[in-house]
């Protein structure tokens, strides 16, 4: 990290309100969106400084002001912990010295800071079966301790965020413009998407209609933005840049998505991508463990669904992105975003290859409900 880089993340650092010297500076490079640094202090906490994507995010207030306020309300779902316990469950958000929760540098960059939460292991891809029902039980827990805030408070950050249809726009438009190369690199991800839309779109039409009900949803569930602790019991669920009014499917599903896929989401080598039905049935026992009396019928009937369709629009957001020429997430190579694609097609594959087993499941849990 240049001189220039370190003075200025010092510089937006001490703009917030605390009193810690910093000593160490490390970026994370996971993220596809904001700039994300870990802030090692000689303090008693280190911290987690993050530069916000505003081409991504066009309302930083309104996305910061969602993020506070859901964390104000899941910190008050926890009445027995301090404050010093509170904090390895719940993201704090430290305002800065004049009292707003982001910073503006002279730039024009946004900045939010959170405590570090020490202790703590993520994972990008799960290779235990307990790691999977933990992260059910977290997110389901994230759902259930959230189900008595007014969704309606919530500013929709992105609007149509995991809307199919919507999705399917972008989609023929940048595949309408994209290069000749692109478009034949990308012939059978699109071949994909067609012979998918269909089915794909079911979930958007009974939200439309009303049958499955808006909630407040994280709409980025991956299992990297879980936090276990040092004996792999969920702890804190990370990164509410996308926190929205939302179906419980979205959530269910982008779990599922990297939970269950037996590799990366970038992952090249296309005979390694499994669907793991195991890590699914693990992960559907902690979710409904915390959330089974909150949801209908209608909604638990549709978690397959749910799935299949948050690997389908990673998919197509993905291969979207490479045919517009890579503008939206962040690339290491020039094939980065059609390999995240056909990783995610294949997962889809594989999943269609044992839907009946993954249908009987939820089948077993409603008969056992009823
Ligand atoms: C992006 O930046 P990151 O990694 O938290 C994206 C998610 C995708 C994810 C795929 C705002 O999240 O929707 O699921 O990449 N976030 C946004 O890994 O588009
Ligand atoms: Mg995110």
């Amino acid at each position: 990290m240049g001189l220039n880089k370190k003075e200025l993340i010092a510089s937006v650092f001490n703009a917030f309100n605390h009193n810690c010297t910093i000593e160490e500076i490390q970026e994370f490079s996971s993220g596809h969106i904001n700039d994300t640094y870990f802030i090692g202090t000689s303090g008693a906490h280190n911290f987690v400084l993050q530069r916000i994507n505003d081409e991504v995010f066009h309302n930083v207030p309104a996305l910061v002001n969602n993020k506070v306020k859901i964390s104000k309300h899941l910190a008050s779902q926890f009445p027995k912990l301090t404050a010093k316990e509170k904090y390895r469950h719940v993201l704090t958000f430290l305002p800065t010295r004049k009292g707003a929760y982001f910073y503006q540098d002279a730039f024009d960059n946004y900045w939010n800071l959170t405590y570090y939460i020490k202790d703590s292991i993520s994972y990008d891809t799960v290779t235990d079966k307990e790691i999977a029902y933990e992260g059910g039980k977290l997110f389901g827990k994230f759902i259930s301790q959230t189900s008595d805030f007014d969704a309606g408070q919530l500013v929709e950050i992105i609007p149509g965020f995991h809307d199919v249809p919507k999705r399917l726009i972008q989609f023929e438009k940048a595949r309408d413009k994209a290069c000749t190369e692109r478009l034949e690199k990308a012939v059978s991800q699109i071949e994909c998407v067609h012979s998918l839309q269909t089915e794909m779109v079911i979930l958007q039409q009974l939200k439309d209609e009303g049958k499955i009900p808006t909630r407040v949803t994280h709409n980025d569930t991956k299992i990297s933005n879980a936090l276990f602790d040092r004996n792999n019991k969920g702890l804190c669920v990370i990164d509410t840049d996308t926190v929205m009014p939302g179906i419980v499917h979205n959530d269910f599903g982008d779990a599922i998505r990297t939970i269950c896929n037996t590799a990366e989401e970038d992952e090249k080598d296309l005979s390694l991508v499994k669907f793991n039905v195991k890590y699914y049935e693990a992960y559907l026992k902690g979710f409904l463990e915390e959330l089974q009396h909150s949801l209908s019928d209608l909604e638990i009937e549709f978690l397959p669904l749910g799935a299949k369709t948050i690997i389908f629009i990673m998919g197509l957001r993905f291969l979207t992105d490479y045919l517009a020429g890579d503008v939206y997430y962040k690339t290491s190579y020039a094939e980065h975003n059609l390999d995240r694609a056909k990783n995610q097609f294949k997962l889809i594959e594989s999943f269609e290859d044992q839907y009946p087993d993954i249908l009987k499941l939820s089948k077993s849990i409603l008969k056992s409900k009823r």
